[in-house]
């Protein structure tokens, strides 16, 4: 001992190099004791839980380590007396229930008759200290009552439960027998990453952090059905120290007064691990059950609170976070991070400090609907997909909804006739045809794009068919030119539903030019946003005054174009004047504001950043999640088109076993949002029309069955997109 230290508090633990032992050493270090600690002689390295302590070069002039054994009485009188300790700590023993049966009597050397060696040591070297025993719930055994607390009668149910109730009471005849400082600590289980691997607790964390390595496959357990009362070990140690800080010795019952099964802790472990079943794993030998077993442990600390003010902080599932995250760490095993509470949503809100500026211009100016935004927004979106004019209106259904009518009304279609739409689509797709009093004929799609399926158009034509709504799914442009091919040979208009996918090309074309009319939507997760909003474009300038038009009430487009013309003759202003509320049809009133024009505009100066972000998210899933292809469908595109990645679609395969609501719940549970792709198929509106679709449309069926999309937006970052995909893994592990 050095002068220096001559003043500081000194303590000799016993069991030093085991869980409690180091985590007493920390505790005391750092409230700038002496610590002396026992250690036995082994032929391996026995003191990896306290080398951190001799990283810190003040903590390694504190600690001082002894040779000694709990077995041998003279060792130890000598060490007392040479420490003169101020306190003692008796955490050294042959803890293990189960080996205890195989050990019996050296557990009882070990175990109990050591703590009457120390305390005769204490007794006859004289030396003024106070005494703490390590006592075990494990004394309560076959409990008497539930929960237990300092007055629950005892029932050993092992060798080690035995030693450690004789321990007990030799603790307590020499407090009452000698008046000596003598604590009881009755500690109910209390678990750490410095836990021994063959305690229950940290053999599943090693186990999974094995799991997760692939350097095992399975996890051998005894008695699943056992109830413990767990706590996190450093913070029982505190309650040791303040034991011996209290003027009397006592004793105490120190727990969480919580009880678990083995099978939760299973439960709680597995799912932080991402992995959905544990059973899988987990197989029972009985070599780890017990002759006799404590079957429930659930400890009532309050005298503990109410004396020393001490009560546990971690919970159950934190604790078990804790083991397993430091066992995947100690193997490199990225653990799939559990902190995520936020959802990866299949969408995302993107508003950059331009949007707020450009919102807030359109404010201040006060000009709050059609004003320069729109127009900018209208006309470079018109010119990005080969359009002559594009119209702001308030979603990507009324886009739609114009179209139909618009072309309906040029062409003079009748009620009740036909527009082929694909089977696998939003609802409004189809709802907008029936809105028009016109009827949606389904076609299949395709089994890769999920787009409208060329080959199967032809035989749902009919005298009545009109047009085709092609569909450009999930970011990925339809096959246009089959489709073209067939609506020239049946005279067919098309109408392209490019509400999920804007920006990207087929064959060189963009997407919203192949169509009479094409429909887009700025509605919340698509490629750009307005918060709610679509655009209805067209080169035709009979339809693109009629869908102005619609918009707008009925009025009459011409004067409506005029509006913000600033430099009329005399003549037309008048003209104006007497005309711009003439009403000359039918209408709606689905015009967009000022502001999500604004908010449009600054969006659409992103898009490429925006699309650029979305493809090598994209990319990234698929390389990811490109070992699970044997059961998963990823998505693939030809080369002669883009895709836009509004939305990462998914299919589990035919041969694969998977379920998709065990897919999808697992990885809801795990904060990723997903979607179900819509066929139209299988809801309950169209099957009340049109009876069982579902036998007739067997790739929207299939889809229905399996498949399911994620978000791959451009707010998803690297570690997102590895949780992702450690989800999959994990459950087709
Ligand atoms: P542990 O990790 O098993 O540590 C036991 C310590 O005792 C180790 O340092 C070990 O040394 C030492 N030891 C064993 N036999 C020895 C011998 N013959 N001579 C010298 N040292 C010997 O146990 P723990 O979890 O820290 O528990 C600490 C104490 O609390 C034990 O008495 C235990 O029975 C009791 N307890 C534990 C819990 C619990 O849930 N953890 C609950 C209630 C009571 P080596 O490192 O060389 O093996
Ligand atoms: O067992 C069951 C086993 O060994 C807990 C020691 O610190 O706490 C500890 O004793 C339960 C038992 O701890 C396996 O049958 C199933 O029911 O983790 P354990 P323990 O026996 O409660 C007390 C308070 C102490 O004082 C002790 O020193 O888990 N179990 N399968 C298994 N247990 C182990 N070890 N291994 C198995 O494979």
């Amino acid at each position: 001992m050095s002068s220096e230290n001559k003043n500081k508090n000194r303590a000799f633990i016993t069991g030093v190099t085991g869980q409690d032992g180091s985590y007493l050493a920390d505790l005391l270090l750092a409230k700038d004791y002496e610590v002396h600690g026992l250690v036995r002689r082994s032929s391996s390295f026995n003191r990896e839980r306290l080398e951190h302590i001799y990283k810190d070069a003040q903590s390694t002039e504190n600690i001082f380590l002894h040779y000694g054994d709990l077995t041998d009485s003279s060792s130890l009188a000598r060490l007392i007396e040479k420490i003169n300790p101020d306190e003692i700590y008796h955490l050294g023993a042959q803890s293990h229930v189960r080996v205890s049966f195989d050990v019996p009597v050296y557990t009882a050397e070990a175990t109990a008759v050591s703590t009457i060696r120390l305390l005769e040591a204490i007794r006859e070297t004289r030396i003024k200290t106070k005494f703490y025993q390590a006592s075990s719930s494990e004394m309560f055994g076959r409990v008497r009552e539930v929960p237990q607390r300092e007055t629950t009668p005892f029932y050993p149910r092992s060798p080690y439960a035995a030693a450690k109730v004789y321990a007990y009471w030799a603790a307590v005849n020499y407090r009452e027998a000698y008046d000596m400082f003598v604590c009881n600590g009755i500690l109910f289980n209390h678990e750490s990453p410095r836990r021994g691997e063959s305690f229950v607790t940290r053999k599943i964390t090693i186990g999974i952090a094995d799991i997760l390595a692939g350097s095992k496959d399975k996890l051998y357990l005894g008695n699943l059905e056992a109830r413990r009362d767990w706590g996190y070990a450093p913070e029982y140690v505190e309650a040791m120290w303040l034991m011996m800080q209290q003027e009397r010795g006592d004793d105490y019952v120190i727990a969480t007064g919580e009880t678990h099964s083995i099978r939760e802790f299973l439960d709680v472990a597995f799912d932080l691990a991402g992995i959905k079943d544990w059973r899988q794993y987990v197989e029972i030998d009985p070599r780890y059950y017990r002759p006799t077993e404590v079957d429930i442990l659930l400890g009532d600390a309050s005298k503990a609170r109410e004396k020393l003010g001490w009560q546990p902080r971690t919970s159950f599932p934190e604790l078990v976070k804790i083991m397993l995250e430091a066992d995947c760490k100690s193997l490199g095993v990225q653990l799939v991070s559990t902190e995520r509470r936020e959802q990866i949503g299949v969408g995302c809100a993107d508003i950059d400090e331009k949007a707020k500026l450009y919102v807030n211009d359109v404010l201040n100016n006060e000009r709050l609907s059609h004003g320069p935004y729109s127009l900018r927004l209208e006309n470079e979106f018109a010119k990005l997909h080969a359009c002559s004019s594009a119209l702001l209106v308030n979603s990507g259904t009324s886009a739609l909804q114009l179209a139909v009518a618009a072309l309906k009304q040029v062409y003079n279609w009748q009620d009740n006739e036909e527009i082929l739409c694909p089977a696998v689509t939003f609802v409004a797709s189809a709802n907008v045809i029936l809105m028009n009093n016109l009827k949606p004929v389904f076609v299949d799609v395709s089994e890769q794009s999920y787009n409208i399926d060329p080959a199967q158009i032809e035989r749902h034509i009919t005298e009545k068919t009109k047009a085709i709504m092609v569909v450009h799914l999930f970011g990925q442009p339809a096959d246009m030119d089959p489709i073209i091919e067939i609506a020239k040979k049946y005279n067919l208009k098309i109408i392209e539903d490019s509400c999920e996918t804007m920006f990207v090309k087929y064959k060189g074309r963009p997407v919203g030019s192949f169509g009479e009319i094409s429909c887009f939507s700025t509605y919340m997760a698509h490629l750009i946003t307005t918060g709610v909003g679509g655009l209805v474009c067209t080169s035709n300038s009979v339809h693109a005054e009629t869908l102005k038009s619609l918009a707008n009430h009925g009025r009459d487009s011409i004067y409506l174009q005029i509006d913000d013309d600033k430099n009329l003759s005399a003549e037309r202003l008048e003209q104006t004047v007497a005309r711009r509320f003439k009403f000359i049809q039918l209408g709606h009133s689905f015009r967009l504001t000022e502001m999500e024009a604004a908010l449009g505009v600054a969006q659409l100066e992103r898009k490429d950043e925006i699309l650029e972000k979305r493809r090598e998210n994209a990319q990234y899933l698929i390389e990811g999640l490109g070992p699970l292809q044997a059961e998963l469908q990823l998505p693939s595109w030809p080369a002669y088109c883009e895709h836009a990645f509004m939305m990462f679609p998914l299919v589990i395969k035919k041969e694969s076993t998977v379920q998709k609501k065990d897919l999808v719940m697992h990885l809801e549970k795990h904060n990723i949002e997903t979607r179900e792709m819509l066929p139209l198929t299988n809801q309950p509106f169209y099957e009340k029309m049109y009876g069982d679709l579902e036998s007739r449309y067997p790739v929207a069926r299939w889809i229905n069955n399996n498949g399911f999309y994620i978000g791959c937006h451009q707010k998803l970052f690297r570690g997102d997109l590895d949780y992702i995909i450690k989800c999959f893994h994990n459950f087709f592990l």
